[in-house]
């Protein structure tokens, strides 16, 4: 197969990781970027020896003949730089948190369905390998059928010297983090019914939430709890681990602190080691969410050779924003809230 000739948009704090994971990909490489902003521009061309650069979307989609776009820029440019993409015809990955709003993230599932374009939102928490071997212990069957599940993040790790934008949203921790445990839960226990949140700002110095706390009840019939908390002290920091606990008919699953995965079912009781790997160009804690950046890359580059649909498409992912939505319908209200009023 001939290497599939990708340009990446946004060349700030996250898309290194990105750049790096395209680097390790068989089958697909960079070879232009585009930043508005020059200095990140030079930065990131500088890093990876990437020499066209653009400063313009636009000026980037005229200049080159492309296979992919990866689009690493935050929120408010994804719906005008995807719908880009898809009257170009260029198949498209989009950075979490897919749109600001649902009507946006709705317009531009359309927008690629209509041009006949993949499109995939790089909701990569799922791809992390101890989340990965939660979901093979589910399929095995050991635990029997799912009735509860606890998907939890607590931190107090500084999140906003890297990313200062997190601080001076009206909205932070549902939007920027819980979706990632929102998209977990939907990838272990499937679709959710109805969501109840309650969410509480700890941190005086930033202007959205940064504790949430999500009960749901799944189609399944089963229930789950998403609870994250940016201002959790803890005796040891487990930035980024999300931590899971399932229960099921015939046995439990417990993802606990330092990738600690202990299953007990019908084989009795087995403790693993699910540790991600230190990539070489990795660094501890984030290596995690590194690993799962190579994972989710190679499956898109997987689906565009084998013509399948991404596991987070543009189409899945508005179930998982939907719950972003109702969550903070739900916080604001103090009232249950349906999903499937809202897709
Ligand atoms: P950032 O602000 O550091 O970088 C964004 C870059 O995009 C900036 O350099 C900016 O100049 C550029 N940009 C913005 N609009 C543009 C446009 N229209 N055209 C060209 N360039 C444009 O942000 P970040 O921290 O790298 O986050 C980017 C996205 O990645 C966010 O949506 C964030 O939520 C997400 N993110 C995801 C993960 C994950 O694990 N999936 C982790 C961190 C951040
Ligand atoms: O932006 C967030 C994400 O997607 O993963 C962790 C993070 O960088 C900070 O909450």
């Amino acid at each position: 197969m001939a290497e599939l000739r990708g340009a990446l948009i946004g060349c700030g704090f996250f898309a290194v990781n990105q750049m790096h994971a395209w680097r390790d990909i068989e089958g697909a490489s960079i070879v232009a970027i585009c930043d508005r902003d020059p200095e990140r521009l030079k930065v990131v061309g500088d890093q990876f020896g990437i020499t066209r650069r653009y400063t313009d979307a636009a000026a980037l989609f005229a200049g080159e003949s492309l296979d992919f776009v990866d689009i690493a820029t935050t929120a408010p440019s994804h719906r005008p730089l995807v719908e880009m993409a898809a009257r170009h015809r260029v198949p498209a990955i989009c950075q979490k948190p897919f749109a600001p709003t649902l009507a946006d993230a709705k317009a531009m599932v359309t927008a690629c369905s209509d041009a006949g374009v993949p499109l995939m939102v790089h909701e990569n928490f799922r791809w992390q390998s101890p989340i990965q071997a939660v979901r093979a212990v589910l399929d095995s069957n050991e635990i029997g059928t799912p009735f509860f599940g606890r998907i939890s993040f607590r931190s107090a790790y500084d999140v906003f010297s890297g990313q200062p934008y997190l601080a001076t949203g009206k909205r932070f921790i549902i939007e920027d983090l819980g979706i990632h445990s929102l998209d977990i839960t939907r990838f272990l226990l499937g679709d959710v019914s109805t969501i109840t949140t309650r969410t509480a700002r700890i941190n005086p110095n930033i202007a959205g939430e940064d504790v949430a706390t999500m009960l749901m009840d799944h189609k399944s019939g089963a229930t789950s709890v998403v609870d994250c908390s940016y201002a959790t002290k803890l005796a040891t920091e487990p930035f980024p681990q999300t931590l899971v606990e399932i229960d099921g008919s015939d046995g439990t699953i417990r993802l606990e602190q330092n990738y600690r995965l202990t299953v007990t079912g019908r084989n009795g009781t087995a403790v693993s080691d699910v540790s991600p790997p230190l990539l070489p160009w990795a660094l501890r804690p984030w290596h995690n969410i590194q690993e799962s950046v190579v994972a989710i890359q190679k499956h898109w580059v997987d689906c565009l050779a084998n013509g399948t649909e991404p596991a987070t498409s543009g189409a899945d992912n508005l179930r998982t924003l939907a719950l972003v939505e109702a969550a903070y319908a739900g916080a604001a209200s103090r009232e249950p809230v349906q999903l499937d009023a809202l897709l």
